[in-house]
Parts: structure tokens; sequence; C-alpha cells
């Protein structure tokens, strides 16, 4: 039997030494929901230390992602106030991260069912996600990454616009001023309102509810890629805006 609370604090020790660990299956067998129970474990240990939900990201949404990453399934993982951005990103405290392009989606009102998600949506915008897993060479199965929050450590969005039909929306991901990946919204499992949808559905089904304020973001709709020191990224959403961020 995996031991969910030595995991969980062997994943958040390594998050806050900035130390990659060996992946947690590479010890001890871990299946889905067990990695679920470490993922939760892990997210409690933050709030302890004062952080608050702030929503839900989902992982894997998309073809070009589950092909970079050799997994097949739609994960997700949760988003607290101590992973916001802000207009920089320190990454001398992050192992190994990269950087890819967001839809979000921010909730205003509660979300009692997946089937009323899309009327509670209050915004939407551009954003980014860096991830930063927490395992060597950036390499894990399915669980591993489950247990790892979905390799979560920052994320920023931009200006919230109304909502609307986001399922054919460019998107750009600028290093420096120089274009590093190109996509549409329609990667995001074909629209990333099915997405936003998954990410009620599984919140409910795991006895949470989206909470006004939360944030979604639906899923990178590209590859990601490395996030250097010294570097200006743009995102760029057609019809949103752009969010730029530093490091
Ligand atoms: C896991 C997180 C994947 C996405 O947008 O597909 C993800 C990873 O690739 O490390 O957030």
């Amino acid at each position: 039997m995996a031991d969910v609370h030595a995991l969980a604090a062997a994943l958040d020790e390594a998050t806050r030494d900035v130390r990659a660990i060996p992946k947690l299956t590479g010890r001890t067998p871990l299946d889905v929901a067990t990695a679920y129970a470490v993922q939760r474990a892990g997210i409690e240990r933050r709030r302890r230390r004062g952080e608050r939900l702030a929503g839900v990201k989902m992982g894997f949404t998309s073809r070009a992602k589950m092909v970079q990453m050799g997994v097949d399934d739609v994960i997700w993982g949760l988003l607290t106030d101590g992973m916001a951005a802000g207009p920089s990103v320190d990454v001398s405290r992050l192992v190994h991260p990269r950087i890819e392009p967001e839809i979000a989606y921010l909730i205003g009102r509660e979300v009692r069912s997946a089937a009323e998600v899309e009327s509670a949506v209050a915004g939407v915008a551009v954003g980014f996600e860096v991830l930063d897993s927490r395992y060597e060479d950036f390499a894990f199965t399915l669980p591993d990454v489950i247990a790892d929050n979905a390799s979560a450590a920052r994320f920023g969005v931009g200006a919230w616009h109304a909502p609307r039909d986001l399922s054919n929306a460019g998107l750009l991901l600028e290093i420096d001023g120089r274009p590093v990946q190109t996509g549409s919204s329609a990667a995001i499992l074909g629209d990333p309102a099915r997405s936003l949808r998954a990410a009620a559905r599984l919140a409910l089904g795991a006895g949470m509810t989206l909470e006004p304020g939360w944030i979604v973001l639906a899923g990178a709709a590209t590859a990601a890629v490395p996030l250097p020191k010294d570097a200006h990224v743009r995102v760029v959403g057609a019809g949103l805006g752009a969010v730029e961020v530093t490091t």
C-alpha cells in the first residue's frame, strides 16, 4: 500500500527545495485513484501553509501534449494563489520549467452540475502555464504526473473578456519577440469548452465544486517549451489580447 502522505511530503519537499526526485512509480506501485489522493494531500499541505485554492488546471487535453509527454488520458490538477505568476516568474525557484499557452475561464458563480458550467462563466482570457515536473528528466507515468499535481507550478492570465465561442482561436507563444509555438484552441479537445465541462465533472466527482472567482485553465494547445532565465514571454490569443511575463 502506498503511503499517500509520505509521497505527498516527498513531492512537496522537492518543490520547496527546487530538487528533482525519481518518479514515484519507480519505488511503489501507484494507481490513478491513489495518485489523486497524493495530489490532494499535497494541496492540503499548501493550504496549511496559508495558500488558497484558485482554480483547476486540465492537462493532456491536446494531441500535441499527449505526444510530447507520451501519455494518453486527460488529467486535472488544482491551482492555488501561491502559484499565481505576477509580472515575473523567478525560475531559480523551479527545477526545469516549461511554458505553454492556455485558454482560461473565470467562474462567476458556484457550479453545481457540469451541464451548467458554461452559463457560470464570467469571462475568458488568454493565459499561460509554467509547468515544472518534480521528477528527474521531466519523465513520468500517468499516476506519477497526477500525484505531482499535473506538473503545475505557476500560471498567469491576461485581461478578462466577455464569454464567447473559442472553438477556433489562434494562440501564439513568443519568447524574446520570436514566435516559438503557434496553435489553435481547437486543439484542446476540439473546443476548450469541452475541457471546461470535464473540469466541472471531475471536480464534482471528487466532491468539490468550481467556486466563484476560480480560474479553469483548459490545457495547452501546443507543446510546452523550456522557460529560460532573463526571458520576456508574450502569449497572444486571437481576439483576447496578450499576457506577458518576464523571468
Ligand atoms: C503535465 C501537464 C500537462 C497540459 O496542458 O497538457 C498540461 C506535463 O506535461 O508536465 O498541463
